[in-house]
């Protein structure tokens, strides 16, 4: 299985089903703050950040992680929307899972790769909308159970939890 297209699937249905309504929203700076101090958690443990990489090019494409680079696609304005910042949420906690098993951040999955024990129930919990969550299922349909759990706790994390968490997870779990 290719790893790398599965995430750019989950950023394309991270864009489509997480987007807030229209109505345009001004990010806070403590917010955009918050998400620096991910980011930066994100580099000080090897992995490089990067706005609109060549990969970008890849149509729908909204953000990746590979590993080496934690990916955000940014629209045509070249404005940081809060969809921008839920793509770097979902796509650090595909970090925080990288390292989860093996303290490495080296696309080398080990064990279960998912914090929570029923990522499924927690979504739920979360406010993610069950038809949300068959979608994504039908969307992921090649994953197998694991793997799906992995892209659900990460939409998850993405929707309900604070960034500096998830770049505390990164500081606790991952080495250099
Ligand atoms: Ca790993």
């Amino acid at each position: 299985m290719n790893f790398f297209l599965r995430l750019l699937g989950a950023a394309g249905l991270a864009a489509t089903l997480l987007a807030q309504p229209s109505r345009a929203q001004e990010i806070s700076e403590t917010t955009l703050a918050q998400h620096i101090l991910l980011v930066q958690a994100a580099e000080d443990k090897g992995v490089d950040f990067v706005f609109n990489h060549p990969f970008c090019q890849r149509k729908g494409l909204q953000g990746f992680y590979d590993g080496q680079v934690l990916g955000v696609c940014l629209g045509p304005t070249g404005e940081i929307t809060e969809n921008d910042l839920d793509t770097i949420r979902h796509e650090a906690h595909h970090m925080v899972q990288d390292c989860l098993g093996d303290g490495k951040a080296d696309y080398q999955f080990e064990g279960d790769g998912s914090m929570y024990p029923n990522a499924y129930e927690l979504a739920l919990h979360a406010g993610l909308p069950l038809d949300t969550l068959t979608r994504i299922r039908m969307a992921y349909s090649h994953l197998d159970e694991r793997d799906f759990l992995m892209e659900v706790e990460a939409f998850y994390v993405a929707h309900a939890i604070n960034p500096l968490q998830i770049a505390e997870a990164i500081n606790t779990l991952c080495s250099r």
